[in-house]
């Protein structure tokens, strides 16, 4: 489809105006305090939507909403929350797929890929329902007759989330739905890549709410991360920041936050492997390690950055991905059959020549790829080609995140060496091996095997469901979110002891009469 068709059609679809308030406090600001950021497409790099984002003024009307709403949300109990929850993941169902297109047009995803950060969104939203009737704690023996000894999980209050371009609106749910039917209430600081999907998604979200007569318990505040990002950091009245971005800014975000002892959850960077065994199904794994590393042009968190593949099948097996490799499409993410967009703008185009140009000092032979892509007219997006180098062992290069689609080669003799190298870099979010070998499989999942949050056999290290809880270790950030017990993380546990007998007895035995 004709791109400027697309956008006016998006526009109206969604309601969206130029210039649009980046500013939601119970209603849309209509003159916010901070500057004008424009939302460009990166697939022709034309502008889609003026957005006006705010300052420390707008925060603190978030903020003072935010403390106003906590009140009644409180009011109701979880499952009457998860009904709000319900009804929102309903809407979405109806919007999928006009958000899919915003998605796609602001971040430059294909447009089953835009598809699926909305149906990612729907599935936290029925995992939100049915926790919403779950939130269990543990009961305890205690060691004093007639007493009860449990634990309950409280909400924490308003918590913030920090979400980043390239998971716009799914890992805001994550965070967002767990944490209202825990009894939350969301601040929102999106990435100044993809404002007008925050917005988007406010709009239908806030409309749900409004007809259902619930508390506004989102709110959105856009602006930069050097000011409203800290702001919210260093603010006490924010009990915990859940932050998707890179390691540097998470360290400053981490820092402040311990400051202050608030709670953080934080996924920062990976620099995920994938180890490919001589007893792998061939061609499962070059479609696991293609998907990993070229899917959403290589910008997700999950990406597939590195393989370590057996020298017995090392050959056969590079040469049949430089063959998927010359064979992908690159180009507008809205054809059919394109499987690899653009990156989401010029400063992304440069980290990844640079990229390459170091790999390339540091020993790097690059098998395929490795340059800037021109896509007939185009000219004006940000794409490269999907690239294959050939490392001769760690560097420093293959132990950075740099969010394109780059993938470093590495061979190996011993499963012991594979994993060595696997985890000789500084991140820790995913991973995974291909093997039918259960020795194999169950080394990698040993204590001394995948030193990461996520562990794949089998199947790519990107592409993770809700399910579980998703995050990861080491420089990654420690944080947990989105399935399992990630919940407990948006709550604060009491331990509760009652005596409902007629005497005192102390703990330890200890005696205190009066
Ligand atoms: C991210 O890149 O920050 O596992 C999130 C995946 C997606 C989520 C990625 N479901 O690849």
């Amino acid at each position: 489809m004709d791109l400027t068709k697309l956008r006016s059609e998006i526009l109206k679809e969604l309601n969206l105006s130029s210039p649009n308030s980046g500013i939601y406090a119970g209603g849309w600001v209509k003159k916010p305090s901070g500057k004008k950021v424009e939302s460009t497409s990166p697939i022709d790099g034309n502008n889609i939507a003026t957005i006006l984002t705010g300052s420390k003024e707008d925060y603190e009307l978030a903020v003072k909403k935010a403390e106003k709403t906590l009140v009644e949300w409180l009011k109701l109990t979880p499952p009457q929350r998860g009904e709000l929850i319900r009804l929102i993941g309903n809407e979405l169902r109806k919007q999928k797929k006009k958000l899919g297109k915003i998605v796609s047009l602001e971040t430059g995803k294909t447009t089953v890929e835009g598809e699926g950060e909305i149906q990612e969104m729907i599935d936290i939203a029925d995992f939100a329902v049915g926790l919403s009737r779950q939130l269990h704690g543990l009961q305890m023996a205690s060691e004093r007759l007639d007493h009860r000894m449990y634990e309950q999980y409280l909400p924490l209050g308003i918590i913030g989330v920090i979400t980043s371009f390239n998971f716009p609106s799914s890992v805001w749910s994550w965070n967002s739905f767990i944490a209202a039917v825990v009894g939350d209430v969301v601040i929102w600081k999106p990435s100044s890549k993809a404002i007008l999907t925050a917005i988007s998604v406010m709009k239908i979200v806030t409309k749900v709410i409004k007809e259902n007569n619930y508390p506004e318990i989102f709110t959105l505040v856009s602006g930069s991360g050097g000011e409203i990002g800290n702001l919210m950091s260093a603010d006490p009245r924010v009990k915990l920041i859940s932050f998707t971005g890179s390691v540097k800014s998470g360290r400053v975000v981490s820092e402040t936050v311990a400051k202050r002892f608030g709670k953080t959850i934080l996924e920062l960077g990976g620099n995920n492997a994938s180890i490919v065994s001589s007893r792998a199904n061939l061609s499962l794994s070059l479609k696991g390690v293609a998907f990993g590393a070229m899917a959403t042009a290589g910008q997700r968190c999950t990406t597939t950055r590195r393989i370590i593949v057996d020298e017995k099948i090392y050959g056969e097996f590079v040469s049949k991905l430089k063959g998927i490799y010359t064979k992908v499409k690159v180009g507008n993410p809205r054809d059919d059959g394109v499987l690899v967009g653009p990156l989401i703008d010029g400063g992304a185009v440069k980290n990844f020549t640079t990229a390459v140009e170091r790999a390339k000092k540091e020993g790097g032979k690059v098998l395929v790829g490795g340059k800037r892509a021109t896509i007939k007219g185009l000219d004006g997006g940000f794409y490269v080609q999907p690239t294959v180098i050939e490392m001769p062992k760690v560097t420093p290069i293959t132990c950075e995140e740099t969010f394109a689609p780059i993938l470093y080669v590495f061979k190996y003799k011993t499963l012991d060496e594979a994993i060595k190298i696997h985890n000789s870099v500084p991140q820790g979010l995913s991973s995974s091996i291909y093997t039918n070998d259960l020795m194999e499989e169950e080394q990698f999942l040993s204590s001394l095997g995948s030193d990461c949050g996520l562990a794949n056999v089998n199947t790519a290290t990107a592409g993770a469901e809700i399910g579980g809880a998703f995050g990861g270790e080491k420089d990654t950030g420690g944080g947990r979110e989105s399935g399992s017990d990630a919940w407990k993380n948006y709550a604060r546990r009491q331990t509760v002891t009652i005596n409902w007998g007629k005497d005192i007895p102390l703990a330890q035995g200890v005696k205190f009469d009066i």
